[in-house]
């Protein structure tokens, strides 16, 4: 049954992820509610994207024309602190939609009394009770009109109706919602192939009704394609976070067991499953063998336990030493038999208190990890060692993150030489998980080549959601359009296509299993991400791991409708500014192509002069390669040769000057500072200065257009907000002067006219180290200007 949820943290906040609503209030008519702008096109779910589809007859239109949303009076819009997540339930503020969904939802009936029906119930009962204002209970049949039902294809109350033979396709995830008659009465439908099915249903409805949709025509399904998304958390047994920006661990692990209780972890689960993640690694991949003790694995059984009903299995990382540092053996050679003996063990201890475990991710021999290259073993060596003990009932993450202890000539090359000579060589269970890009989670970068490299391998795509080297928690970067961008890659194997999202859904290659990773940003922050619109990054890595087809913009439009406001008067402005706002952030930091110019470390502000650190490339200058001549890294056939990892068709379109992208142009070539482009008839130093001051006017236009929400959203997210957008601006200014300063002075080429003059001089920038961040794990700098940091480009 529902329960009162509490905040994040610890209960303390004013509303709360399972609780909270904003009560729409009556004041003076807002705008005209017809879709418009951002919003107008989209519809609920995915048409045509294969695994999931819209309201039928729902149009083009997410409002009913007639209505028109009333401006929020102020004394009445609650102040919000982002602990409820997209899990808001508001009621509906237009009258003619809230009595359309008081007359169709009045009762919750159930079909079994299991951990997964129960979650979808309680849900139901909430979310309908919020949004219509009523209270919504849970019945033991159906009596009346405007019942929900709840159940799979077996239920006595379904397994009769015609929808049974739709319902069934979906496999064993899938969810149909209908209208259908059941005892009589118009009832509405949520059928899934299993329980969590029916979970998954209940919070396809609820985002649907958020969404202020219409239910007349009610006909939602949807059903996953990648069987294993996850997310990713780098959590440390100390409560520290690696690139966590959003305070501490929320899995507390020195009060495990007992803290598990806590409302965290449920609302944790609530949010997970509302998005479709069904599996979470709960500890760093710089692993500590700790986690894998008697005293730990108590810790993650009662982790799992409150999990397991929302349809999300716990995964740990394993330290390959482990068998060393907490077994007692003097080695850890994959091949061993006393290791593979004690590994076995280790996994059915495991196994004895979490009968779901899903299995583990491992990184090894990589950034200092110990793995099976420290014994002359290779890569599926290591990864078959646990793959054999885990067979028949989980899966083997490994890695290929690997970054060696000597510096090679080109470090983005690494992984796959060391991985694609292996393709074949991994047991039936394991997964070769690969960050997007070759690199390390840059603003942009290319896919990386593994995809599509390794047929008989299957890959799984590591993405990031914590933003480590884009504006971390402060800097509003929407990454929608990163993801879109990745999914939608042409490897180009067979003239056009596959696309990486057909290789790791396992269509284009046939694999046997598949998943897909987000480095999770979410910690014990209030607003569980460091900043509110930093939540839409978990939300949009848990739809298009759901659903690799649905687009960025959808899945905003989605968000702020739930987390926000559906009047067009806010998701016009706000899906629009998140729509234009990693692409900002490329141009102000890294635009062009350029990489990895962040300052060491912290990753966060201006660092492209840095050429001390002991390995070559630690250091920004090894990535740009400036020098008096040009810029960019030569990865052409005549340079690196990196071009030569991809299909023939995608590294001749990469490695030729001619056809290479803008947007990686100096990721892949060396390009003389006075070379024109094509594209706008400018030189390569005057198209940088354009793009890092353009990038600075275009985070003033996301400030501008936030402005334009005042009233019309709670005033404590709104200003929350606005002093991250303030602070974005002035360091986004900081970025393109500190750039310019230097890249200039490489180049000693001139500003151009046209622009406003750099703030400070090249020494200033480099002096701010010493002062930028002041701290790390909230790394946001003292302002380092005063007015405002546009026009850069001046008028
Ligand atoms: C967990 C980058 C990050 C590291 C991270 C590593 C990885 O190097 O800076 O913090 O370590 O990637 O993905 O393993």
């Amino acid at each position: 049954m529902a329960s009162a949820g509490a905040a994040n943290n610890d209960g303390a906040g004013a509303s709360s992820l399972a609780g909270a609503s904003n009560v729409g209030s009556s004041g003076s008519a807002g705008a005209p509610s017809a879709g418009t702008g951002a919003g107008a096109a989209a519809t609920a779910g995915n048409p045509g994207g294969g695994t999931e589809n819209a309201t039928a007859g729902s149009g083009g239109s997410l409002t009913n024309p007639s209505e028109t949303y009333p401006l929020p009076d102020a004394a009445t819009l609650k102040d919000e602190d982002g602990s409820s997540l997209w899990l808001r339930y508001p009621l509906v503020p237009i009258p003619g939609r809230l009595a359309e969904y008081q007359a169709a939802f009045t009762t919750v009936v159930s079909a079994a009394d299991t951990p997964s029906i129960n979650a979808a119930e309680a849900e139901l009962v909430l979310g309908l009770s919020g949004l219509t204002g009523k209270t919504v209970q849970v019945a033991p049949a159906v009596t009346g009109a405007g019942a929900v039902v709840l159940g799979t294809a077996t239920s006595a109350a379904i397994k009769d109706l015609p929808l049974v033979a739709r319902l069934t396709p979906l496999g064993p995830e899938g969810y149909l919602i209908e209208h259908a008659e059941v005892g009589g009465q118009a009832v509405t439908v949520v059928a899934g192939n299993s329980d969590v099915g029916v979970l998954y249903g209940a919070f396809a409805l609820l985002r649907h009704l958020q969404m202020h949709q219409p239910v007349g025509e009610l006909a939602l399904s949807g059903s996953p394609k990648i069987k294993n998304r996850l997310l990713n958390h780098w959590d440390n047994l100390d409560g520290s976070v690696e690139r966590g920006y959003a305070g501490k661990s929320i899995w507390s692990w020195a009060s495990l067991p007992g803290s598990a209780s806590s409302a965290v972890l449920k609302n944790y689960a609530r949010a997970n499953a509302s998005i479709g993640i069904n599996g979470t690694v709960l500890t760093n991949v710089n692993a500590n063998a700790q986690a894998l003790t008697a005293a730990s694995i108590a810790k993650v059984k009662a982790v799992a336990d409150v999990l397991r009903p929302y349809g999300i299995k716990a995964y740990l990382t394993a330290r390959f030493s482990a068998p060393r540092e907490i077994g007692g053996l003097s080695t850890a050679d994959p091949l061993d038999a006393g290791v593979k003996q004690w590994w076995a063990a280790k996994i059915d201890e495991i196994y004895a208190q979490v009968p779901d475990f899903g299995g583990f991710l491992i990184k090894a021999n990589s950034e200092g990890q110990p793995g099976p290259q420290d014994y002359n073993r290779t890569h599926a060596d290591g990864a078959n060692l646990f793959a054999d003990a885990l067979k028949g009932r989980g899966i083997v993450l490994w890695r290929a993150f690997v970054y060696s202890d000597t510096s090679p000539p080109d470090r983005i090359k690494q992984a796959y030489e060391e991985f694609k000579p292996l393709d074949g060589k991994f047991n039936a269970n394991v997964l070769v998980q690969v960050k997007n890009g070759p690199l390390d989670f840059q603003p942009r970068e290319p896919f990386h080549p593994l995809f599509g490299a390794m047929p008989k391998t299957p890959l799984a795509l590591e993405l990031q959601i914590t933003k480590e080297y884009l504006g971390e928690d402060t800097h509003l970067a929407y990454l929608g359009p990163l993801y879109e961008e990745v999914l939608k890659a042409d490897t180009k194997l067979n003239g056009t296509g596959p696309t990486v999202a057909h290789i790791i859904d396992g269509s284009a290659q046939s694999y046997a299993v598949t998943a897909i990773s987000g480095v999770a940003n979410i910690g014990s922050d209030t607003n569980w991400t460091g900043s509110h619109m930093n939540q839409a990054n978990w939300y949009v890595f848990g739809r298009m791991a759901w659903s690799q087809d649905i687009s960025a913009e959808l899945v905003a439009n989605e968000w702020v409708r739930q987390t926000f406001s559906n009047d067009p008067m806010v998701l016009t402005p706000v899906v629009k500014l998140m729509m234009q706002s990693r692409e900002a952030l490329v141009s102000y930091m890294t635009p062009l192509g350029l990489a990895h110019i962040m300052g060491s470390d912290h990753h966060y502000g201006p660092g492209p002069w840095i050429n001390d650190l002991s390995r070559a490339e630690w250091n920004p200058v090894y990535y740009h390669k400036a020098d008096a001549q040009g810029i960019g890294f030569n990865r052409t056939a005549q340079g690196s040769n990196a071009v030569g990892q991809y299909s023939t068709a995608v590294g001749q379109a990469l490695g030729a000057r001619a056809s290479v992208p803008d947007e990686l142009l100096l990721f892949f070539h060396h390009v003389g500072w006075t070379e024109k482009l094509a594209s706008s008839g400018r030189t390569v130093w005057e198209e940088l200065v354009y793009r890092y001051s353009h990038g600075v006017d275009e985070v003033g236009s996301m400030r501008e257009a936030w402005a334009t929400v005042k009233g019309r959203v709670d005033a404590k997210r709104f200003k929350a907000v606005d002093d991250f957008l303030q602070t974005q601006h002035y360091e986004a200014r900081w970025w393109r002067d500190a750039c310019l300063a230097y890249f200039g002075d490489v180049s000693k080429q001139p500003l151009p006219a046209g622009y406003a003059p750099l703030a400070k001089t090249l020494a200033e920038y480099k002096a701010l180290k010493s002062q930028c961040p002041t701290d790390v794990t909230k790394p946001r700098c003292t302002p380092v200007y005063s007015g405002s940091p546009s026009p850069a480009i001046t008028p």
